[in-house]
C-alpha cells in the first residue's frame, strides 16, 4: 500500500492529501513531523535526507519535495485532468506550480511566522499582495489557474490562496481570489485538508 509520511497541519502534506483524496487512491499515512513523529531518525533520513514532510513511499520508489510527489502521483495514477500528458499543457501547469512555490508561498509563510512569533516586521507583506493581485487578475474569467480544470497548479497554490484569507490586516479585495475560494470549497478534499489549515 501507498505509504505517505506527513502531518495533517503540514500545507505541503495536504497537498498530498487532497490530490490522494480527489483521485479516490487508498494511501497509510505515517504520521511523521513536528509534533508528530520525529524527523531526524535515521530511518526517515534515508528517506529523505532533508529531513521534511511530505514523503511518498511506493514500493521501492521513495518521493519528496510536495510538488513532486503531486507530479509523480498523477502521472503513476493516470490524473491527467490534473496533469495533462500533453507537453504544452503540462508546461502551463509546472509554470504556475513554480510560480506559487517562489513567488507566493515563501513570503507568505515568512510574514505569518514572524506575525506567530509577535514581530510586528510586514516587510514581506508587498510581495504577498504582489503576487496575490497576479494571481486574481490570472484568475479574471478562468475558473482554475490553468485552465478550465482543476490542475496540480490549483492544489499547490490552495494552502497559500486559504492563508491569504486568514490574514489580518488591510489587504486589497481581489473578487476573483474570492470567487476562486468558494469554487475551491465545492472539493470535499479540499476542504477537508487545505481548509483546516491554520
Ligand atoms: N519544499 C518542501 C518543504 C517541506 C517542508 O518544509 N515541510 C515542513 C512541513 S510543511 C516540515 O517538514 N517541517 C518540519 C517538521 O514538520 O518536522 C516541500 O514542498 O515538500
Amino acid at each position: 500500500m501507498l505509504k505517505v509520511y506527513g502531518r495533517p497541519n503540514s500545507s505541503n502534506s495536504a497537498k498530498v492529501f487532497w490530490l490522494l483524496d480527489q483521485i479516490g487512491q487508498d494511501y497509510e499515512l505515517v504520521l511523521t513531523g513536528r509534533g508528530f513523529g520525529a524527523t531526524d531518525t535515521p530511518d526517515f533520513l534515508a528517506l529523505n535526507p532533508f529531513g521534511k514532510v511530505p514523503v511518498v513511499q511506493d514500493g521501492t520508489t521513495v518521493v519528496w519535495e510536495s510538488n513532486a510527489v503531486l507530479r509523480y502521483l498523477a502521472k503513476r495514477f493516470g490524473a491527467t485532468t490534473l496533469w495533462p500528458a500533453d507537453a504544452a499543457t503540462q508546461a502551463r501547469v509546472d509554470g504556475w506550480m513554480d510560480w506559487v512555490s517562489i513567488s507566493l508561498t515563501p513570503p507568505l509563510t515568512r510574514l505569518r511566522k514572524a506575525r506567530a512569533a509577535g514581530r510586528s516586521d510586514d516587510a514581506d507583506l508587498p510581495a504577498i499582495v504582489n503576487a496575490s493581485t497576479l494571481l486574481d487578475q490570472q484568475l479574471a474569467g478562468r475558473d482554475f489557474i490553468a485552465g478550465s480544470d482543476l490542475s496540480l497548479a490549483d492544489i499547490t497554490a490552495a494552502p497559500s490562496v486559504h492563508r491569504w484569507f486568514l490574514l489580518d490586516g488591510e489587504r486589497p479585495t481581489l473578487p476573483h481570489l474570492e470567487a476562486y475560494a468558494r469554487r475551491l470549497a465545492g472539493f470535499p478534499g479540499y476542504v477537508r485538508h487545505i481548509q483546516s489549515l491554520s
